[in-house]
């Protein structure tokens, strides 16, 4: 390869680490996968603190709430990152092959956790538990489904 090139492919490969989220940058697998358990894990105990108030084990704190379902509204855009192609192994993990033999359909899942995620925010925006109660079931089912399909047992 010669000098310009090289400079040229360089620039390309900078410019492409650049526009990738910071949170798509891991130095090995192992990086990836304690990132997605991270995120799942920040993820899940902010969920079921909503929880515990949609199914009234904790009494209903509209600030509370609101604060939950925003950390969950943002943490849901997270994890999908640590699933890249090479991250199977490299740490212990649940992860069924299928993520990776059919990244279209896992991706699917992971939007719907994210536009579920969101309406769940504006819900807990309205201050009532009766919007919280409305929007915590379909979400939920969300973590369900892709829990069913793609995390082993
Ligand atoms: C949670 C949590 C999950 C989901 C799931 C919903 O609080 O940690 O993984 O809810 O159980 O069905």
């Amino acid at each position: 390869m010669n000098v310009k090139a090289l400079a040229m492919v360089t620039a390309l490969s900078a410019g492409a680490l650049l526009s990738m989220p910071a949170s798509a940058q891991f130095a090995k697998p192992e990086d990836a996968i304690k990132y997605r358990q991270g995120s799942l894990f920040v993820l899940g105990q902010h969920f079921s603190r909503l929880g515990g108030m949609a199914q009234g084990k904790i009494p209903f704190d509209a600030k509370a709430a609101q604060e939950n379902a925003d950390v969950v509204a943002y943490m849901a855009k997270l994890p999908w990152a640590g699933f890249g192609p090479g991250t199977e192994k490299g740490a212990p993990n649940k992860s069924k092959p299928d993520i990776w033999l059919e990244p279209e359909k896992f991706k699917e899942h992971a939007d719907k956790f994210e536009a579920e995620s969101a309406k769940l925010a504006a819900a807990a925006k309205t201050g009532t538990l009766e919007a919280l109660k409305a929007a915590f079931g379909p979400t939920a089912n969300t973590c369900k489904s892709c829990h069913d399909a793609y995390r082993s047992k």
